[in-house]
């Protein structure tokens, strides 16, 4: 086992319906350690920066429409396997399909306002990271 970083975001929705606490709560009692955290009002720029990799698909627009349309909370989170742990309690994409008990069947409500952002790779990981922070932002415990 080994001891990862991961970028998670609390999206719009959820911290328009004031779970930022509860969403914490299941990573921290999860054993993954929430190392640096922000709140953000991100712009066209930042977001769609951000989600690059889907520039081209037929979604693209509402995605950065949605994650301009509140604060977010960005947050590295780390632990073991922090990038699979945080993936499986986010839940599906698709809330509908996410399974009970996770992040997205219990805060989201479709799939584009869907609660939560995780990174899916190690190397995800580490550019959405540098993205948003400063290695003198992240404070190991
Ligand atoms: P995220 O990047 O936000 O953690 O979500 P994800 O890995 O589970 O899903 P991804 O494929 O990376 O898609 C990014 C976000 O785009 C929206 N989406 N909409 N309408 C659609 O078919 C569709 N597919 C994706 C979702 O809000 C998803 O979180
Ligand atoms: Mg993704």
């Amino acid at each position: 086992m080994a001891v990862e970083r991961t970028l998670s975001i609390i999206k719009p929705d959820a911290v328009a319906k004031n779970a930022i606490g509860e969403i914490a709560a299941r990573f921290e009692k999860a054993g993954l350690n929430i190392v640096a955290m922000k709140m953000l009002q991100l712009d066209d720029e930042k977001a769609g920066g951000f989600y690059a990799e889907h520039k081209e698909r037929p979604f693209f627009a509402d995605l950065v429409g949605f994650m301009t349309s509140g604060p977010v909370v960005v947050q590295v989170l780390e632990g073991e396997n922090a990038i699979t742990a945080n993936r499986d309690l986010m839940g599906a994409t698709n809330p509908k399909e996410a399974a009970a008990g996770t992040i997205r069947a219990d805060f989201a409500e479709t799939i584009d306002a869907n609660a939560v952002h995780g990174s899916d790779s190690a190397e995800s990981a580490a550019r959405e990271i540098a993205y948003f922070f400063g290695e003198g932002e992240i404070c190991p415990r």
